[in-house]
């Protein structure tokens, strides 16, 4: 290979969470040899995601989901590839699935001290028009002395030991954040088959003029959000609009380059659209972690909410610090 500068000296994920798990003296393996299931969960749903419509996963399989949302192949797909790696892990007790109705408790892992809420493939509406899709997780360390049940995923974002979500677009890319941790960003090499470690300890910007919002919906949004939209719509510089429509896409998007994205409640959708366990929290979580803030309708800070049934949903704004703090100001001002 003569002199070409080739760096050897990678991060991979698997040696990521290796050296992580050194750094916990109390650590046993189990919670790395979790994310090693989740790993290949994501490898997995990546690869059926590229291929898809070149072996016909395109289009509903004919089922809605609790929900009530149709249910695409790739979303059944998805769902069952990670129930699997979750239950073969064998260190996972209960698993929430934005695509299954009740919590399912693995009978084959009675002693696993881990819960882990998913959205297996958020942003399936834009499936066949190949946008960007991915995978939100968070995952929770059972109670003390609990043998797994909804006490123990009914929590707020703020009990969550890890969380994070996939990005599969033109590369995959993983964003992973531990409790009093930083963020990191992995970018799928597909030659090697590695998540490497491509983005260290992501800091989002402290603002940006970036709008992610759909703004369809703004006949049924409350009079703050109507004015905070106007007002950055009206500043010296207007913000730009950018709203792709896939959660995790938005949101890497926010994270990279600052900004702002809101999915508030509105008289349409009273709760807000969004899932607290499998989709807000988790990004809040991510959020807050690189130096944003993540907020609900209320403006509570959004890793303090806590839902009382497994697919509640709740109105959401997250972003940069000062970004999401104009809307927090702006609300506060209308009592
Ligand atoms: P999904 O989990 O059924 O895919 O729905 C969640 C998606 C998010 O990815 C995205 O932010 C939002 O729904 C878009 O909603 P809308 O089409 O109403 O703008
Ligand atoms: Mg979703």
């Amino acid at each position: 290979v003569g002199k070409e500068s080739i760096n050897t000296e990678i991060m991979t994920l698997t040696r990521f969470l290796t050296e992580e798990q050194t750094k916990h003296k109390e650590a046993t393996g189990d919670f790395t040899l979790l994310t090693h299931a989740l790993q290949f969960a994501f490898k997995s749903i990546a690869y059926y995601i590229r291929r898809a419509s070149l072996i016909n996963l395109g289009g509903l399989a004919g089922s809605s989901n609790t929900t009530g949302d149709d249910q695409k192949k790739l979303d059944v797909i998805g769902n069952d590839v990670f129930l699997a790696a979750m239950r073969s892990s064998g260190r996972v007790r209960l698993l929430v699935s934005e695509e299954e109705e009740d919590i399912i408790t693995f009978d084959t892992n009675p002693d696993a001290h881990y819960a882990v809420c998913c959205d297996p493939i958020d942003g399936s509406s834009n499936l066949d028009a190949g946008v960007s899709v991915g995978t939100i997780f968070g995952i929770y360390r059972l109670k003390d002395g609990s043998k797994g049940t909804k006490e123990d995923v009914l929590r707020p974002g703020s009990d969550l030991v890890a969380a994070g979500f996939t990005m599969y677009g033109a590369s995959a890319q993983l964003v992973f954040t531990m409790k009093g941790g930083g963020v990191n960003g992995f970018t799928m090499d597909n030659g090697l088959g590695e998540f490497i470690l491509t983005h260290p300890d992501m800091q989002m910007p402290k603002k940006r003029g970036i709008y992610s919002t759909n703004e369809g919906n703004s006949k049924y949004w409350p009079e703050p959000v109507l004015e905070w939209c106007r007002e950055i719509k009206n500043a010296d510089k207007p913000y730009s609009s950018r709203y792709i429509g896939s959660m995790v896409a938005d949101a890497y998007r926010t994270l990279l380059y600052g900004g702002i994205f809101a999915y508030p409640a509105d008289k349409k959708s009273p709760k807000g659209k969004l899932r607290i366990l499998y989709e807000c929290g988790p990004m809040a979580m991510v959020f807050e972690n690189a130096g944003g803030q993540a907020v609900d309708s209320n403006m509570n800070r959004m890793v303090e909410v806590v839902p009382e049934n497994i697919h509640d949903r709740s109105g959401i704004f997250l972003g940069s610090y000062d970004e999401v703090q104009k809307v927090i100001d702006i609300h506060k001002k209308h009592g």
